[in-house]
């Protein structure tokens, strides 16, 4: 029954959260601004800006639109820097492999995720050419949780989001995909994606197979 697989990037294909958590360590450094590897558990599959917010919370004073435009600029810089380095070795284990089984079995692939700099990450690890299509981050109106990003990778695969399987894990992926009527597999522990229809500790752990019989 299912015809695509719509995958997010971070934290299910790629190792990235530790990069992002770098650019936004390296920005929180510059501003003099606590922050460490707790808080970035709360930027997983949160947009940019809103990431920026969280990261302002321990700020001593306030910020004007035209600055945190800039702050997260910078942070973007960043992160480019770091991920233009990248290589395959940062794909999770079991990455490549997922997206091969989907291609052995028909299965369209996407992806659906929060990150303007997919295209460019996806680019770095090699795997463009197992992906059909990649939904633009900056195109979606309204950011994880809401179901735009899912509904736009649903689309660019010309499926229904019901013959979808969507793989996230983030609390905020899984509800984007939940809301966009998908069949959602959270990556990670039960407790904080229980809102998924099935639970798989880490990509390497998933079989298409599985859901298709
Ligand atoms: C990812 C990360 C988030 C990041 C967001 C936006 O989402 O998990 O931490 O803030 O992308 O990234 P960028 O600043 O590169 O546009 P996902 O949906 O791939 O997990
Ligand atoms: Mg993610």
């Amino acid at each position: 029954i299912f015809k695509a697989v719509l995958f997010d990037l971070d934290g299910v294909l790629a190792d990235s959260a530790m990069e992002h958590f770098k650019a936004w360590k390296k920005l929180a450094d510059d501003l003099g601004i606590a922050f460490d590897i707790d808080i970035n558990e709360r930027l997983k599959g949160v947009s940019r800006m809103a990431s920026l917010d969280i990261l302002l919370e321990k700020a001593s004073r306030s910020y004007t639109n035209a600055e945190k435009i800039q702050l997260a600029d910078r942070k973007n810089g960043y992160y480019r820097t770091i991920i233009e380095q990248l290589s395959p070795d940062a794909l999770l284990p079991g990455a490549r492999d997922a997206l091969l089984a989907c291609r052995d079995m028909g299965l369209q692939t996407a992806l659906a995720s929060a990150s303007r700099n997919a295209p460019t990450l996806i680019e770095r690890l090699q795997i463009s050419d197992l992906i059909d299509y990649i939904a633009d981050a900056g195109a979606a109106r309204h950011s994880k949780p809401a179901p735009d990003i899912f509904l736009m990778a649903a689309k660019g695969v010309s499926c229904d989001p019901q013959a979808c399987l969507a793989l996230d894990d983030a609390k905020a992926g899984v509800q984007s995909a939940k809301a966009a009527g998908c069949f959602v597999i959270g990556v990670g522990d039960r407790e904080t994606l229980d809102e998924a229809d099935a639970i798989i500790p880490n990509i390497a752990a998933f079989r298409p197979a599985d859901y298709c019989r």
